[in-house]
């Protein structure tokens, strides 16, 4: 069985884009935690980070890249956001295809639960 995001890339379940290259995909959360909260996924199927390869490398700067972009075109870059990536059941990932939260648009606390 496909993954939910590899789905999404694939436009067999249609997401809220938020921004689409060659290689990312951003859409909107369908369960925001923030204002604003967009999740930032690689098209190619990585399960979690612990799979992410040295060739992978450059893929993982461009998530990167796109959620600093992202914070900036939202307009919530000098206040400040948040950028998660969970890993496996004690970090709380539900989909098992990398992605990163953006959230913006509200005061975050600090340690995360
Ligand atoms: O985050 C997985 C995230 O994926 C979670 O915040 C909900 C989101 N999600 C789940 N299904 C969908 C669909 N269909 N559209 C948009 N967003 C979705 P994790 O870090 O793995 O817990």
């Amino acid at each position: 069985m496909e993954c939910l995001f590899c789905k999404m890339v694939n436009r067999d379940i249609e997401p809220d884009v938020v921004y689409e290259d060659e290689h990312v995909l951003a859409f909107n959360d369908i369960n925001p935690q923030a204002p604003t909260h967009v999740l930032i996924i690689p098209k190619k199927h990585i399960a979690t980070l612990n799979d992410i390869t040295p060739e992978d490398l450059t893929l993982v700067g461009r998530l990167q890249h796109t959620a600093a972009t992202l914070a900036r075109e939202l307009g919530f870059a000098e206040d400040g956001y948040r950028v998660v990536m969970n890993c496996n059941d004690h970090g709380g990932q539900s989909v098992y295809h990398i992605h990163m939260h953006l959230m913006g648009g509200r005061r975050f606390t600090w340690p995360a639960g």
